[in-house]
């Protein structure tokens, strides 16, 4: 995957998250959300990639855009064919309410090395770098928080847990509670939570519980990019959410997807703050443009790159903002 794509692919999680945080607070998430998708699928016109959203807004039916197998990118002769994972805004109640930690994201893989996630649960661990290998998903959330501990040289009392505030993680919180773990209750956004455990800074170490699929695998090709580790395993709520992963090409549905099944191969991964967050700062407008903090990273590479942009509207491509 050229590395020129980098700067190209902060451009369109820019335009979303410039787009979305218009709304930011304003109770509206249906809104919030809905300009963040059209600013994304305008900004990717210009991308020079031959682009097949594989995790999307949605099925053909249900998603006016960005919908699963819909073709992105300026797709000329010679661009590099490429599948995408977008989530333009993650965390729509976040934006909605004002609340830290919504981000625009995009992940891109090689032609065939993105799962197919299909729009059900999925139950993830992921760690940081540090930790890669002391984790198992099969393992209870106790051991696995010990396990952590120890690879980062930490007490299990000076650990965070990122965990999605869900009345269906009540026996997990209390599990890690009676271990002594500190926890950080979030009201969505797993993505962010796990990129943050790769980031010592943020003061995240692991990210336990349930939250959606697509969101696991744009997750995992996030953590891939720094050498963190990421499991994740489908929760079903019912058949017909089994048989549509079944039709969508699993056949273990029960299988423990380790990172590289979720996002193998070469993957890039971008990411542009909509509100202030652990990780990355918010959109700030500034009466004449707005700026903007981005992270692009590469799994071939291991490196990491921040975007701030000085933005300025006037003579710039109008996205909705
Ligand atoms: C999580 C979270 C997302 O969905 O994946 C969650 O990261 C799971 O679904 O931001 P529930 O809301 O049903 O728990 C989001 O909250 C929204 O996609």
């Amino acid at each position: 995957m050229d590395r020129n794509l980098a700067l190209e692919v902060v451009r369109v999680t820019e335009a979303a998250a410039l787009a979305s945080a218009r709304f930011m607070g304003r109770g509206d998430r249906h809104s919030a959300d809905r300009s963040a998708v059209e600013a994304m699928r305008e900004a990717f016109n210009d991308m020079a990639i031959d682009g097949v959203v594989v995790i999307g807004e949605g099925e053909r039916d249900e998603a006016p855009m960005l919908y699963i197998g819909e073709r992105v990118g300026r797709a000329r002769v010679g661009d590099v064919e490429l599948e995408i994972a977008v989530d333009p805004l993650e965390g729509t109640n976040l934006c909605a309410t004002g609340a830290p930690d919504a981000i625009s994201v995009i992940a891109m893989a090689e032609k065939g090395r993105m799962l197919r996630a299909p729009d059900t649960y999925m139950e993830k661990i992921a760690v940081g770098p540090r930790a890669k290998g002391a984790v198992d998903l099969a393992l209870p959330p106790g051991e696995n928080l010990r396990r952590a501990a120890e690879a980062l040289g930490k007490r299990v009392e000076e650990m965070t847990v990122v965990v999605l505030d869900r009345p269906r993680h009540e026996g997990l919180v209390n599990q890690l509670r009676d271990e002594g773990a500190r926890i950080k209750l979030i009201g969505d956004g797993d993505v962010a939570g796990a990129v943050a455990t790769c980031f010592p800074e943020t003061g995240v170490d692991v990210l336990m519980g349930v939250g959606g699929a697509p969101e696991g695998v744009i997750g995992a090709a996030a953590v891939r990019c720094v050498g963190g580790d990421f499991q994740g395993r489908l929760l079903f709520r019912n058949d017909e959410e089994r048989r549509r992963a079944r039709e969508m090409g699993l056949r273990d549905l029960e299988r423990v997807f380790r990172a590289e099944d979720l996002a193998g191969g070469d993957v890039m991964f971008a990411a542009t703050g909509v509100t202030n967050g652990d990780f990355l700062k918010g959109v700030r407008f500034t009466g004449t443009g707005a700026h903007t903090h981005s992270v692009v990273m590469r799994s071939k590479t291991g490196t990491v790159r921040y975007i701030e942009t000085v933005h300025h509207f006037k003579g710039k491509p109008n996205y909705g903002w």
